[in-house]
């Protein structure tokens, strides 16, 4: 009755999709979404470039100035669609304790009986895009396969440079093969005959990002901004990821990974978890100091998701299951991130920076000095005495690039190795203004584990809310978690477990805290390419050359552990990165008390083990 036929709408399937499941997939979608027509994407060049015209034409995108910036646009959102909406997002297990306490929850038949009636003609008016995408290499045994159907232009191009995206996938389908069904609408239908009247359509007041863990769909309504919208990133390939390496034996992490060698040619892989927004996509690209580091070389494999295997010989390996950055352009320049800087010099999407008067773009801490005029990412105009009296910001805090992870110049010779890295150090590092010092590994998997589910950090403008407030981010997974935090805690625990037994060596893990400030308010430590002097001492550690001094709750290194050659840090500076307040730390450990009574359904004991061990220790 309700088919997309009856509605006189045609379905337009390329003879090279084969696969039933999805064809009838689409049908129904179209029937519910009721879009005025339905494309589907091959992912060439050419639709990209016309898709990109479109949007032009449309006025979302503003073409940059070829001559200074290639093949790049612009894109400028609704004021009130710049960022994850994390209360608004949703994990809709069949069982609530399954979500969790730090998961929002509804039973999945209230929460589609609520989504039916939204989605229901939420396309009418535009075209139903359907974009088949490959998370990780296409055909690798660890990759898996989603298809988006999005009424948004904006989403399609920008999984174009994220994903391997486009007409292969249907060969990897086949007829039969599996894909994760995520459902996208910006929520924001047109009436017959009406034109939008913003160049960014969104729905201001409703939004859901809704996943179904059982039955691996998305449904996202309201929203067409990063990672509400392109939904292969953090959902699927953290949310529902998660879940598929729950069950099959693997890990889904919001973690960077990139490849260490020395000068004797030795390499190493690293993979690091920080909450968004704190630094991951510039640890992964780090330039090592030219002074102290001759031979150092740092590759890029991913910059802020990894999947990560346990194989046959014992060993963790990670690949990178996307295609393309999708990084806080804020704070990014030729010093804290050289190589991303070069990354940006060509076919790019920006969104939310600021524009220059020549047609290329400009953002907080791109210059020292601001340039005489701008428009904002508001489309205002903008001068540096304008923000000088309202505070007003040239770029959002949140703004982002888009770019392809091939342009980068560090990128790994194996970062589309479909075997992945083999894993020698995990990182977690928060962002703590006290308290936390610059890097501890920890004594054991354990107690790793017990750092990674405990670990604190400042919120910020990567979600939307308040900034600056120290909340517990476990792993910094909380906003993307697909199941209850405490089952995903045995899971690390258990896989270590695993591993151990059969004789492998198991990574190390480390925390790190680059952020720390002095009594002025300042960071002590300097960061970005001197974090290298920081990862050297883990490779030393790995390989034997530094004892370290253990304290409390783990070993970190003595003053001249480390490289300080060309940096000029004193040991009385490194005793403020480094200091352990007892004090302070008796209050961290109730924080810690406090997540593990909101986690304490499924809890492991051995994390209840080691916070009493480390209380001993304290208190002795
Ligand atoms: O989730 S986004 O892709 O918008 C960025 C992030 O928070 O890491
Ligand atoms: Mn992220």
């Amino acid at each position: 009755m309700n088919s997309p036929a009856m509605q006189g709408l045609n379905l337009n399937t390329p003879a090279y999709v084969k696969n039933g499941k999805l064809i009838a997939w689409v049908a129904d979608m179209a029937a519910l979404c009721k879009p005025d027509a339905i494309y589907w994407c091959d992912g060439s060049q050419d639709e990209y470039d016309r898709m990109c015209q479109q949007l032009v034409d449309a006025g979302t995108f503003k073409k940059l100035n070829p001559a200074k910036r290639p093949g790049s646009y612009l894109a400028l959102s609704d004021p009130s669609d710049v960022a994850r909406v994390e209360d608004r997002t949703y994990i809709c297990s069949a069982r609530k304790e399954d979500a969790g306490p730090t998961n929002n929850w509804m039973a999945p038949a209230d929460m589609r009986a609520t989504l039916q009636p939204l989605f229901d003609g939420c396309m009418k008016g535009r075209t139903m895009y359907v974009v088949p995408f490959s998370m990780g290499p296409l055909g690798s045994h660890i990759a898996h396969i989603g298809v988006e159907l999005t009424d948004s232009a904006y989403v399609v191009v920008n999984q174009k440079l994220m994903t391997r995206m486009g007409k292969a996938v249907h060969d990897v389908l086949g007829t039969d093969g599996e894909f994760v069904p995520c459902m996208h609408t910006v929520g924001a239908p047109l009436a017959e005959g009406q034109k939008d009247t913003t160049a960014w359509p969104c729905n201001p007041t409703v939004k859901y990002i809704v996943h179904y863990p059982e039955t691996r769909e998305i449904w996202s309504y309201g929203s067409g901004y990063g990672g509400n919208a392109l939904l292969g990133k953090k959902c699927l390939a953290l949310r529902i990821a998660s879940n598929m390496g729950r069950d099959q034996g693997w890990l889904a992490e919001h973690m960077l990974i990139l490849g260490v060698t020395n000068p004797q040619g030795k390499k190493y892989h690293v993979a690091a978890a920080f909450p968004s927004a704190c630094g991951k996509t510039n640890f992964s690209m780090l330039v090592p100091p030219e002074a102290g580091f001759a031979g150092w070389k740092v590759t890029t494999i991913g910059d802020d998701i990894a999947w990560i295997k346990p194989h046959a010989d014992g060993k963790m390996y990670a690949i990178n299951p996307e295609a393309g950055y999708f990084g806080v352009a804020p704070g990014t320049n030729m010093h804290t991130n050289p190589n991303c800087m070069r990354s940006l010099d060509k076919n790019v999407i920006f969104t939310n920076v600021a524009l220059t008067d020549d047609g290329d773009v400009w953002w907080e801490g791109l210059t020292k000095q601001a340039p005489d005029h701008l428009i904002d990412w508001q489309g205002k105009d903008w001068t540096p005495e304008i923000a000088k009296e309202t505070g007003r910001k040239a770029a959002h805090p949140n703004a982002r690039f888009t770019a392809p992870a091939a342009q980068c110049p560090s990128i790994d010779s194996a970062w589309e190795d479909p075997a992945g890295v083999p894993i020698s150090a995990f990182i977690f590092g928060g962002r703590r203004a006290a308290a936390v010092p610059l890097v501890v590994e920890a004594f054991n998997w354990n107690y790793g584990v017990y750092m990674a589910a405990t670990m604190g950090s400042e919120t910020t403008a990567a979600a939307f809310g308040a900034q600056g407030v120290v909340r517990r981010d476990p792993f910094a997974m909380l906003p993307f978690m697909g199941y209850n935090m405490s089952d995903y805690f045995q899971h690390w625990l258990d896989l270590g477990k695993k591993l151990e037994a059969s004789g492998a060596t198991l990574p190390r893990i480390y925390t790190t805290n680059w952020f720390r400030k002095g009594e002025d308010g300042k960071f002590v430590w300097p960061g970005y390419g001197e974090n290298m002097r920081v990862l050297k001492w883990m490779i030393d550690r790995i390989e034997g050359k530094a004892s370290g001094n253990e304290h409390v709750f783990g070993v970190s290194p003595a003053y001249e552990e480390l490289n300080w050659t060309g940096l000029d840090f004193t040991a009385e500076q490194f005793k403020t990165v480094t200091s352990i307040d007892k004090a302070a730390w008796q209050k961290e450990l109730e924080l810690h008390a406090e997540l593990f009574q909101q986690l304490a359904y499924h809890l492991p004991a051995e994390l209840t083990a080691t916070k009493a061990k480390i209380e001993q220790r304290l208190a002795a």
